[in-house]
């Protein structure tokens, strides 16, 4: 293909004075610029350790920066190790945070227990107090601590956990919605039962890490580790709806959209246009419509 579509330049403009619609304050922190990181050797099985400690560092500070700002937090991936910081970052900013972790996965297999050595299949066992002591100590990573307690994490969507990860989670107690779950009760209950688990610890800032696999690869195939049997595009919808009532949304993860997964453009489009559509209901959209407070209806 021609040369032009190898690379892309995006400049954002968030410009909207040429018409008069008030909307969401948006500011663009731009996009992180990450090194490359020379003499990555595999720890292990692990693979680039130290470029996934030092880009996960930077988008800690950033994200702490965001959230200092005052801001619902959006973090747009990239692969799913970016959890680590961003979710490190809120945590640093605010404190306690509850966890929704909407994904095919579990993620959080430990260094140790990972058969693919890649690290967005392990981030919560890097940010979970319960599994310090089986975390060995990475090459780029002593900046971190655990700051994520295993109470104040829920998990939806799960349908491909390995042996030692479904271990884990129930050694912890982890409370988890698989699809069964979302099959068994409806995906409203589900966001009930979710929220109102995660308010029994207190009110805490919730933070949603949104795994793009989450939802069916029928219509979000754009994506690294496609499982089949996932969440409807209304059932993705319905949890970033709930989400968005509940007052508490502070920041959100939208990962794994990868446009070069997708097989032809329809696939691409798909996925990227539900993944806005997701951040979308996040923000207060809503299926049924919506109108300013102040909405005046126009008199004859
Ligand atoms: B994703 C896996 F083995 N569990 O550890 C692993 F199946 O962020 C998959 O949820 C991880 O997409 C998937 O590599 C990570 C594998
Ligand atoms: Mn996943
Ligand atoms: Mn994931
Ligand atoms: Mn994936």
């Amino acid at each position: 293909p021609p040369r032009h579509l190898h690379s892309a330049g995006i400049i954002g403009a968030p410009f909207s004075k040429g018409q008069v619609r008030a909307r969401c304050a948006v500011k663009d922190y731009g996009n992180l610029v990450f090194e490359h990181v020379s003499g990555d050797e595999p720890v292990g099985k692990l693979k680039s350790v130290r470029a996934v400690g030092s880009a996960n560092q930077r988008l800690s500070v950033a994200m702490r920066e965001v959230k200092e700002g005052g801001h619902t937090a959006v973090m747009l991936g990239g692969d799913h190790s970016l959890a680590i910081g961003s979710i490190h970052g809120h945590a640093a900013a605010l404190g306690q945070l509850g966890v929704l972790w909407v994904d095919a996965h579990a993620d959080i297999n430990t260094p140790l227990t990972s058969y693919t050595g890649n690290i967005h299949g392990q981030p919560l066992s890097y940010l979970l107090h319960e599994l310090q002591s089986k975390v060995p100590a990475l090459p780029n990573f002593s900046w971190m601590k655990p700051c994520l307690s295993a109470g104040d994490l829920v998990y939806i969507g799960l349908r491909d956990v390995d042996p030692a990860e479904h271990y884990i989670l129930q050694m912890l107690g982890v409370k988890m919605f698989s699809m069964s779950k979302v099959d068994q009760l409806g995906v409203a209950k589900v966001m009930e039962e979710a929220c109102d688990y995660l308010s029994t610890r207190g009110k805490k800032p919730i933070h949603l890490s949104f795994d793009i696999d989450a939802i069916d690869p029928s219509i979000t195939p754009a994506t690294g580790t496609p499982v089949t049997g996932g969440l409807t595009y209304r059932e993705g919808l319905c949890i970033a709806e709930h989400l968005s009532q509940t007052g508490l949304l502070s920041a959100v993860d939208l990962v794994e959209v990868n446009p070069l997964r997708g097989q032809t453009q329809d696939d691409v489009q798909s996925t990227v246009s539900t993944a806005v559509d997701l951040l979308l209901a996040c923000f207060g959209r809503q299926r049924e419509g919506n109108h300013l407070q102040d909405y005046c209806l126009p008199e004859p």
